[in-house]
């Protein structure tokens, strides 16, 4: 059986309690997780911080790019280890993993390793008061030993876009992978290792969160900072942790985001955007698109495409030729996305397609599979509409006016994203402006590209992320004034 250690000072580490690492493909057992307690915490906190005053962080600028460079270089090499640790654990689809996942995940460390080699700070000649001259200029000093706590529906990609910069910035981590994908955390110290990142600037421990290592540490008194990836409400338990020494939090949370179709938009780059924003993952990303507002000419066409797009979607096994939805992460994401189903037939949706369960045969019967979910019919205040599901299913409604529209956008507690489709400049730039949202894509969904900002607003999120953005919260900036 697959053991998952933690990984503290450069050493994997086994404790006496360990728990269950099932596959979402069939339930079965893949793996047990060494789960980290206040010691193993404690330790990795210890650890994180010797590095920090030690070798790492006496290390130049440029040596530490060079070692970011050599992890994205040995993740490139260990290509095929990375795709099969992800695919056991969140059952993903192959071609997704392949494409989306593993390459950003050695992409994050090349591109935030590029962004602190080049970052100027500012400085300023003054004159002062006896007329002499000063001149003042900022230095950027790493926040310390930074705790990562990290979501399960794109473990590496979300893990790694968090600790690229945060290395990049010279600082030391902790990081938290969700329970339900410990995989690819872990393999990632064996590339650390490997290229030579000196002991204890990358560490992991695993566990859950309440009284487990997820609270042990972001409640640590030697962690300097947190960043975190994951619900809104686990945000607010530890935003309270963080409190406790007043420490920064940088927080990418829940959505219920919209994407709103205008009646002149492509029609058909419409239909496969949304079924991408959707569906993709099992639904199972933050981005995704939860509410569909559609203009009411095209209305009933849109639903009659997205229906028959939903159901041309083939559910099954990461590696089956063709297979584009995998299964929910958990037993219990189940229970919980299959609750909101019948919660909205209960609540008097209409529901287009799915709505159930597929029948898979053999072993994948176990497995945690649900239909790609079309509704329409239901107020902006149903349950569905307006709570965070986080499954493949949306719910479509008609708007008449591009006031209308920019309205039932903002009518949600979140605002992480939302997605535009009209073949108008000034349509698409007022929707921008006026939905209130940390990202907007016009004609187009999870287009990346990694120096722009990233984040949310209203209850997805606090700060942003992406580029010289990211140096904000991993650095302090300090300023020096000198007399001349
Ligand atoms: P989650 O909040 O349940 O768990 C995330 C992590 O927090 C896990 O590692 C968990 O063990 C840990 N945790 C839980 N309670 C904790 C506590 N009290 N103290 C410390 N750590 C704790 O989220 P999830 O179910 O893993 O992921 C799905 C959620 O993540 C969805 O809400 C989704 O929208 C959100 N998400 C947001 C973004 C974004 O960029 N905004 C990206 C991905 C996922
Ligand atoms: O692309 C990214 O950098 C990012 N943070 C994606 C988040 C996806 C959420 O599920």
């Amino acid at each position: 059986m697959k053991q998952f250690h933690n990984f503290i000072g450069g050493e994997f580490v086994a404790t006496a309690r360990t728990f269950e690492k099932r596959a979402p493909v069939d339930d079965r057992v893949i793996g047990l997780v060494h789960e980290a307690g206040r010691a193993e915490v404690d330790a990795a906190v210890h650890a994180a911080r010797r590095a920090l005053k030690g070798d790492w962080g006496r290390m130049s600028v440029v040596r530490r790019v060079e070692l970011l460079y050599a992890v994205a270089d040995e993740i490139n090499r260990r290509f095929d280890d990375f795709l099969a640790a992800e695919i056991a654990d969140t059952g993903k689809p192959k071609s997704l993993a392949a494409h989306v996942d593993i390459p950003r995940g050695a992409a994050n460390f090349k591109v935030f390793a590029d962004i602190v080699k080049n970052v100027p700070t500012e400085s300023f000649e003054m004159a002062t008061p006896d007329g002499g001259t000063a001149l003042s200029y900022a230095l950027r000093s790493p926040l310390g030993v930074v705790a990562v706590v990290c979501p399960w529906n794109l473990p590496l990609l979300l893990m790694t876009w968090k600790v690229g910069p945060a290395l990049a910035c010279g600082n030391t981590v902790v990081v938290k992978p969700s329970e339900e994908t410990p995989a690819t955390a872990t393999l990632l110290g064996e590339v650390m290792n490997k290229v030579g990142v000196p002991p204890g600037v990358y560490n992991v421990v695993h566990g859950f969160g309440p009284d487990s290592a997820g609270e042990f540490l972001t409640r640590h008194p030697g962690v300097n900072g947190i960043t975190f990836t994951g619900e809104t409400r686990t945000g607010e338990a530890i935003m309270a942790a963080a409190a406790k020494g007043v420490r920064p939090v940088s927080f990418e949370l829940g959505g219920k985001n919209a994407a709103v179709v205008f009646a002149g938009a492509d029609f058909d780059k419409a239909v496969a955007g949304i079924t991408r924003s959707a569906f993709e993952n099992c639904g199972q990303v933050c981005l995704g698109t939860e509410r569909v507002y559609v203009q009411r000419p095209i209305f009933d066409r849109f639903v009659a495409a997205l229906k028959a797009s939903a159901e041309a979607l083939k559910v099954g096994p990461s590696d089956e030729p063709g297979v584009t939805l995998g299964p929910l992460i958990s037993a219990e994401h189940k229970r919980k996305v299959l609750s909101y189903y019948e919660r909205a037939r209960a609540e008097g949706a209409t529901v287009i397609t799915g709505g159930g369960v597929p029948a898979m045969g053999g072993a994948f019967a176990a497995g945690h599979w649900v239909e790609p979910t079309i509704w329409t019919g239901l107020p902006q205040t149903a349950t569905i509409v307006r709570e965070e599901i986080f499954g493949p299913c949306c719910h479509i409604a008609p708007f008449d006016t591009v006031d209308e529209a920019i309205a039932l956008a903002n009518d949600t507690d979140y605002g992480l994203a939302t997605t535009v489709w009209t073949s108008d400049l000034g349509t698409a730039h007022r929707a921008a402006r006026e939905i209130d949202v940390g990202l907007c894509w016009i004609n187009s969904w999870f287009l990346r590209d990694l120096r722009t900002a990233f984040g949310g607003a209203k209850a997805s999120g606090i700060g942003r992320e992406g580029g010289v953005h990211s140096l904000e919260f991993y650095t302090e900036l300090r300023n020096v004034m000198v007399k001349l």
